[in-house]
């Protein structure tokens, strides 16, 4: 029979004095909060001085990525980063309801997103601005969902990118549901087989959605990767509010292997996430990985983390920036010169122009397309309630009043 000190777990501090080999309660959370080492565990392979590390797990993962390929991720990221600032600044002058960053973790999306086949099915939540670029998903077509006029209209089925998710970890269900589907329809086992991806934060760790996720695609082999963007924040939530373990150390107790990359290295992103959705592709998947990067600035335009954050913390992040490492590697190695990084600036600057002035002209979208790609197949009712819709907004331009 269990006693109660088997059971009841103690207040921290409480117990006996601690030994040099078992840390005490202070020294375990502060192993967890970790946000500016990320652990011995953490998987790199550039480090934030642009050092190449050698990995002889995953550096086959990657031995395609010459100069040429590390100076199209580098100009993705930057191209992402001066869209996303571009969002901030349209939100500041009104254009925008609201606008969600992503600043500081354009190595997770880029580096996930790249690893990507078209015939993979990405879920994204709310803040996956990069991996939708990556999916060839226009960057516009965003805008209307901040400004407040459109959905995610876009076709999912054929940008292998699902709408965004406001709902924490929703989309973690849909995802291994997708999974299962790709399972049972014998969509996976060898080189050519499909994966999905799906995209969540540490805060939507909590969630009962997620949990259910993990259960299911467990017990059915569903190729999914779990992409957690650990960016150390559930808006004012730190880390160490949601769980008493490293994240990626969860996937063992549902029984999937689990793996921490370092979220701003989109080397190692781009190699582990190649090498989960292998894993899933082969029929072997589940896998967890969790990015551990940083939010470098508020969780929306909504938000002020001066009020439960302090400064010296991105201080530390700043040095660990996810752009910053891949040009110094490359003006190290002479795999670009300054012409290059010139033109990627003046590049990223013209696609921020273009936004800026769409955004600015932008028209609202036709009253049915909010209707548009919900079913596979025609739905009646749906269709009843379009022709509805359509009728209302019709009685605007007659002068009717409603
Ligand atoms: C079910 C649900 N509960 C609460 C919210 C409000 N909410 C929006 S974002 C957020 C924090 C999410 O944090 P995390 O999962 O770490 O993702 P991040 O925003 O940091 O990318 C919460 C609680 C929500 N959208 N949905």
């Amino acid at each position: 029979m269990s006693s109660p000190e088997q059971w009841t777990r103690p207040e921290p501090g409480a117990g006996p004095a601690a030994t040099a080999a078992e840390p005490t309660p202070e020294q375990v959370i502060a192993g967890l909060r970790a946000t500016t080492e990320g652990g011995a565990e953490l998987t790199q392979l550039l480090n934030p001085e642009g050092e190449r590390l050698a990995s002889a797990h995953f550096d086959p993962y990657v031995s395609d990525i010459d100069a040429e390929a590390l100076r199209g991720l580098y100009r993705d990221m930057v191209l992402v980063r001066r869209a996303d600032r571009e969002g901030n600044a349209m939100q500041r002058q009104g254009q925008l309801g609201i606008w969600v960053p992503l600043l500081g973790q354009e190595a997770a999306q880029i580096g996930s997103g790249r690893a990507l086949r078209p015939t993979d099915m990405a879920f994204p939540s709310y803040r996956e601005h990069g991996v939708a670029y990556t999916r060839g998903v226009d960057f516009k077509e965003l805008l209307g969902i901040f400004r407040g006029t459109d959905h995610s209209g876009w076709d999912f089925q054929a940008h292998g990118f699902h709408p965004y998710t406001i709902v924490i970890g929703n989309q973690v269900l849909n995802a291994t549901g997708y999974a299962m589907g790709q399972k049972f329809e014998g969509k996976v086992g060898d080189d050519d087989g499909e994966a999905t991806i799906v995209y969540f934060g540490d805060g939507a760790t909590s969630q009962g959605d997620v949990h259910e996720g993990f259960v299911w695609s467990a017990v059915y082999d569903a190729p999914v990767v779990f992409f957690c963007q650990n960016n150390q924040w559930a808006i004012s939530e730190p880390t160490e509010r949601q769980s008493r373990l490293p994240l990626y150390q969860r996937a063992r107790g549902y029984g999937f292997p689990g793996i921490r990359v370092d979220g701003n290295d989109v080397l190692a992103c781009l190699a582990v996430t190649r090498w989960a959705l292998d894993e899933c592709r082969h029929g072997n998947g589940p896998v967890l990985i969790e990015a551990f990067t940083y939010r470098m600035d508020a969780h929306t335009t909504t938000d002020d983390p001066t009020r439960y954050r302090l400064s010296d913390e991105l201080e530390v992040w700043k040095h660990k920036d996810p752009i910053e490492r891949v040009r110094v590697h490359l003006a190290r190695t002479g795999g670009a010169d300054q012409e290059f990084f010139d033109q990627v600036q003046a590049d990223a600057d013209a696609f921020a122009a273009d936004l800026r002035d769409f955004c600015f002209n932008m028209p609202d979208p036709p009253p049915e397309r909010i209707f548009a790609n919900v079913y596979a197949e025609p739905s009646p009712v749906l269709e009843a309630q379009q022709r509805e819709h359509l009728a209302y907004l019709a009685g605007f331009a007659e002068g009717g009043e409603r």
